[in-house]
């Protein structure tokens, strides 16, 4: 059996997303993501233009191999661009074997190893009220664990959290803003370093001690303002404090995890286990955030698990929206195979992105599951993604109170 046709289709439904749609001879299809929030068209035409025409009469059931093909063949290797690619090559493949086979993803992973999977949701507000407000609406859709994000006091909009005017309403928090420059957003550290531990002993005195709280540093600390703030978090036992430090320097981590006990997790930025290297042999970390969109894909994302499951480090898929629902529902039959899954982040799709991809997973009493139907489990509808043109949409940048401009 070997491969008739690869497209690559391009769609916005709220937010852009580039899906690869392969089919086999025997018309069966696979789907995979790689999109890359505010750089979508690179990872279309790397597919389109490099990718797609070798993929034609290529054997489908060989996935291993044609993840080396392309990953090695290339010469230029990792990257975002390159690594998205391979990545909804790979999803593709393993779609296609597990409906060939006309079993769910999981059962070619290795079966489940647990009920379900446990997810957490994006609560936010600019004031202390409007995340309690948003804390609670997460608690009631059913999520068992929640990441907190506030405003800051003298900064304006804070990347992540949702304004005044969005309070209440289902808030995308990766606005990737649809206009043809970059919004720009303001920056303190110090303001920040205050505020955060006066937002957690809110929270804690208002829900409790039980509840799973995460936060995300979003790149934006060096590693000894990293080492306060994970100092300061401890009596709010958090589960994880996220991406505290820029990721491309893994021994700045060795200076957090010397200082603190808080969890620490990274690598929504990252696209092979070679990012990860001194962070798991080292136990610098306790969660790996890879998406398996931007981390080369099933193939790899599982490699690079069973790696650090020999550390004792443990799953955190990056799930935001800007992950398309294909790279989603991968994320599942992933995290309900893997012995060392964590945690889920799960932020729900807007209903015109559900639309385009028919997703089958499920969300009960705060644990999602990826199904029963063969594959991954989504289909992708042509005549509902032909509504939604590509809309050019740039993620915000960050500047300090003097200009200069800042990691977010
Ligand atoms: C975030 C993401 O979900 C997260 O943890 O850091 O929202 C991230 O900013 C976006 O996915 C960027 O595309
Ligand atoms: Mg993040």
């Amino acid at each position: 059996m070997t491969i008739r046709s690869a497209e690559v289709l391009v769609t916005s439904p709220g937010r852009n997303f580039v899906t690869l749609r392969l089919t086999t001879e025997e018309g069966v299809t696979g789907l995979g993501d790689a999109t890359l929030n505010g750089r979508e068209l690179a990872a279309a035409s790397y597919l389109r233009d490099h990718v797609a025409p070798l993929l034609i009469g290529r054997d489908e059931g060989q996935i291993e191999d044609t993840w080396q093909y392309l990953y090695r063949g290339a010469y230029w290797r990792r990257g975002p661009v390159t690594m998205a690619a391979i990545a909804a090559v790979d999803m593709a493949l393993w779609d296609i074997k597990a409906k060939t086979a006309g079993i769910p993803l999981y059962q070619l992973l290795g079966g489940r190893s647990r009920r379900g999977c446990l997810a957490y949701g994006h609560a936010s507000g600019s004031t202390t009220d409007a995340l309690f407000s948003s804390i609670r609406n997460h608690l009631e859709q059913g999520y068992g664990a929640i990441r907190v994000q506030t405003g800051v006091p003298g900064l304006g909009q804070v990347y992540g959290v949702a304004s005044d005017q969005q309070a209440g309403q289902r808030y995308d928090y990766e606005p990737a803003k649809r206009q043809a420059l970059p919004a720009e957003e303001s920056w303190d550290t110090r303001a920040y370093l205050r505020h955060v531990p006066t937002v957690f002993e809110a929270v804690r005195a208002e829900f409790g001690p039980e509840l799973p709280l995460l936060h995300d540093g979003h790149h934006r600390m060096t590693p000894n303002e990293a080492a306060i703030l994970g100092k300061s978090l401890e009596p709010y036992d958090l589960f994880w404090l996220e991406d505290c430090t820029p990721g491309e320097n893994q021994e700045a981590l060795r200076r957090v995890r010397s200082q603190t006990t808080t969890p620490l997790a990274i690598g929504e930025v990252f696209n092979s286990v070679f990012d990860y290297q001194t962070l798991i042999t080292e136990q610098l970390i306790d969660y790996v955030r890879s998406a398996v969109t931007h981390t080369g894909g099933i193939t790899a994302l599982k490699k690079l698990m069973d790696f650090a499951a020999i550390y004792g480090i443990r799953s955190g898929f990056h799930g935001p929206t800007d992950i398309s629902p294909v790279g989603q529902a991968a994320h599942l039959h992933l995290g309900i195979a893997l012995h060392n899954f964590g945690i889920q982040e799960y932020m729900q799709h807007s209903t015109d992105t559900l639309e385009v991809f028919r997703t089958s997973y499920t969300f009960t009493d705060g644990l999602l599951d990826p199904g029963e139907n063969p594959g991954l489990g989504v289909e992708y509808d042509d005549n509902a993604a032909a509504a939604f043109d590509y809309t050019p949409a740039y993620l915000p940048v960050n500047r300090r109170l003097d200009g200069t401009v800042h990691d977010w």
